[in-house]
């Protein structure tokens, strides 16, 4: 019989990252990597010293209530912890952790594919060679526009915003941001800082969506400051669906009210997306692939195992967030 801790990895990880984990845990994997109901969830967790978890499992206060004394901790495998209630894991002593800046790099490369796509028509195109419909060329045809030395407005300049924006300067657009309290310099680079998410989109040809899902943040992006920005904009959003109101952004795309958007992340994700979305030429769309790299799935399943290994010696984790 082992003594290790036992974690319940909820989801399949990549293999490098599962046999990191059995060096210092016992786990109970997920191999067939089927999406567990609460119910299930908690059925396994009955057996788990800690809970290494992926934002597809949902831990409401009523589920964190239900969690077996033994839990002590929920090692989150992503850096958004929307899907925790962090309020209710505080009271109930449960520690909970997350992976950020492991995923950054990957997560900016796909907002960058998201405005070049947006900008550029890319999924209009995409089509039109798959489905054999390309008859023509015309100097109007799939005629985009371009994102060099466009103003970039980032919303919530952390971790990833922040290389988008130097991604972004390998473009020449100009860098303009929103955050609550403005940033030092060294983070900031040469970013312009708007007081108000209002401002910020008027100064803005692209917005990139950057910040975390809160209360605060739900529906943020609505018709009201939709209306604010440019009639050929770009909206591209990698944070979480939560931010955008569906209803306003769709009629927007289809009013012309704004050019384009690129969307990873979607409210309803994955299959009751807003079908909108389905029907519009000037969207690009992804299916929540921000951190979806080799490189980085490892690298956030190893920040995991760390957090486990600090919690089970009786440490401090390097990434707590409650
Ligand atoms: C992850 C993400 O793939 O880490 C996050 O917050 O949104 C994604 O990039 C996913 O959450 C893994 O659980």
């Amino acid at each position: 019989m082992s003594n290790k801790p036992v974690v319940l990895v909820t989801r399949k990880l990549p293999a490098a990252v599962e046999q990191k984990l059995a060096e210092s845990f016992a786990t109970i994997l997920n191999p067939d990597d089927k999406l567990y109901s609460t119910e299930e969830l908690l059925e396994l967790a009955a057996g788990a010293d800690a809970i290494l978890p992926c934002h597809t499992e949902k831990f409401p206060a009523e589920t964190i209530a239900q969690l077996p004394a033994r839990v002590k901790a929920i090692a989150n495998f992503s850096v958004g912890v929307d899907h925790v209630d962090l309020e209710a894991a505080r009271q109930k002593q449960v520690i909970v952790t997350n992976t950020p800046d492991v995923l950054s790099d990957a997560t900016a490369e796909i907002a960058i594919l998201l405005m070049l796509g947006a900008a550029r028509r890319a999924s209009e195109g995409e089509r039109l060679v798959r489905s054999q419909q390309w008859k023509d060329w015309s100097p109007a045809f799939m005629v985009g526009r371009q994102i060099t030395g466009k103003r970039l407005g980032i919303l919530g300049l952390g971790r990833v915003g922040q290389v988008v924006a130097r991604r972004a300067r390998g473009f020449e657009m100009t860098v303009h941001y929103h955050n609550r309290t403005p940033l030092h310099p060294d983070q900031a680079g040469n970013a312009v800082y708007h007081a108000s998410v209002e401002e910020l989109l008027a100064a803005t040809d692209v917005l990139s969506i950057h910040c975390p899902a809160s209360p605060a943040t739900q529906g943020l992006i609505n018709s009201e400051r939709l209306a604010m920005m440019h009639r050929d904009a770009i909206l591209v959003n990698t944070s979480r669906g939560g931010v955008v109101d569906d209803d306003a952004l769709v009629s927007a795309l289809q009013a012309g009210d704004i050019g384009a958007a690129g969307l990873d992340v979607f409210n309803g994700e994955p299959d009751s997306i807003h079908p909108g979305y389905r029907q519009l030429d000037n969207v690009f769309l992804l299916p929540h692939i921000g951190s979806a790299t080799v490189e980085t799935r490892d690298a956030m399943g190893f920040r995991a195992i760390d957090n486990l290994i600090a919690i089970f010696n009786g440490e401090e984790p390097g990434d707590r967030v409650a």
